[in-house]
């Protein structure tokens, strides 16, 4: 009979490659990763219960916010605060930073960047969503309360990243700089195990993922990649196949796997697109790029290496499969 090898173990092995590291990030990551099995639990009877629909305010983006949601974002907030390993955390429902303020957690060295539901529209329809995190060493000193500037860091900085995905299984993927590593939640003994140990995604692939609704507003570059993907061409696999289920972790996890490419490109009314680059890309490039793929922002640069100007910052997205994003920024940049 062989054991399956569970997320705390894979943690405390992954934090030995550290010779001083404490324990604290180790200590994070398994406590977002119970934060997760809370919400998995919700999601699960989201149906049953009445925690479905719109509770009737908007987010700080002006977007309806749904009930689980706020049952997320909450969840996420009072597990980062029991763990006392962080001092604060940023979250795209909150329009201002969350600080801590108890003993622990101000003297705690790391911040939390959260989306804590993303796809929110596909809740109520039973479809994939999921949560981003990503972990930030604060700038301040510690033993105070955390400020903006510790969560304004280019994504270069993260010192873990990673999604929970909600779908026909729930999944942890998570990073810590040394490869992408994927756990499969077993409800039985609730346990995230091991089931994907080194996450590398194919140079290139044969699915496109953006949303065609908005064609007539993409710039002639976007337009001309979207009719490469949809013309013929044996040596080069095409025509690709299109597929979009409007929530970005489960795009993204599809395309990591199986190779192929997401794009929320910028338009003349959202000259920075849809995703936030501190709840979505930065987390989701990290990862990325730690499973062999890129990330960048459709005019030429890798999200990583952006300096955050705000919070809750917009920027257009372009990630996958490292051929493909090559593929997609060649074309932009040919045909503006
Ligand atoms: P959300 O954070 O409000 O859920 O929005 C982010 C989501 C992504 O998961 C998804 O890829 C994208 O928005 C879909 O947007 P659109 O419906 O405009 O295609
Ligand atoms: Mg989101």
């Amino acid at each position: 009979m062989t054991f399956a090898v569970t997320l705390n173990e894979v943690i405390m092995q992954k934090q030995s490659a550290f010779p001083y590291a404490k324990g604290e990030l180790s200590r994070l990551l398994s406590d977002i990763g119970v934060a997760a099995k809370i919400v998995h639990r919700e999601v699960n009877k989201a149906g049953l219960v009445d925690i479905l629909g719109a509770a009737g305010v908007e987010n700080v983006q002006g977007e309806e916010v749904k009930k689980l949601d706020i049952f997320a974002n909450e969840q996420f907030i009072s597990a980062l605060k029991t763990s006392g390993m962080c001092c604060g955390i940023a979250s795209e429902e909150n329009e201002e930073i969350i600080t801590y303020n108890d003993n622990l957690s101000l003297n705690a060295k790391y911040v939390v960047c959260l989306d804590p539901l993303d796809g929110s529209s596909n809740i109520d329809v039973n479809v994939s969503i999921g949560t981003i995190f990503s972990i930030y060493r604060r700038i301040t000193e510690p033993g105070n309360f955390a400020e903006e500037k510790d969560f304004l860091q280019p994504g270069t900085k993260q010192v873990a990243a990673g999604y929970v995905i909600y779908g026909s299984s729930t999944m942890l993927v998570y990073t810590t700089g040394l490869g992408t590593t994927g756990f499969t939640l077993d409800p039985s003994i609730g346990e995230f195990c091991l089931s994907h140990p080194n996450m590398v995604t194919p140079k290139e692939g044969k699915i496109y993922s953006i949303n065609e609704g908005n064609y007539l507003k993409f710039h002639d570059g976007i337009k001309k990649y979207i009719k490469y993907c949809q013309e013929k061409d044996s040596a080069t696999n095409r025509p690709y196949t299109s597929r979009y289920i409007g929530s970005l972790v489960a795009d993204f996890h599809r395309n990591l796997i199986k190779g192929g490419i997401y794009i929320y490109p910028m338009t003349d009314s959202a000259p920075n697109g849809k995703l936030r680059l501190l709840y979505e890309c930065n987390p989701i490039a990290f990862l990325a790029e730690q499973a062999g793929g890129k990330a960048t922002d459709g005019r030429g640069n890798r999200i990583l290496e952006l300096s955050p100007k705000s919070l809750h910052q917009r920027v257009p997205f372009v990630s996958g499969s490292s051929k493909m994003v090559d593929k997609v920024e060649e074309f932009i940049s040919t045909y503006k």
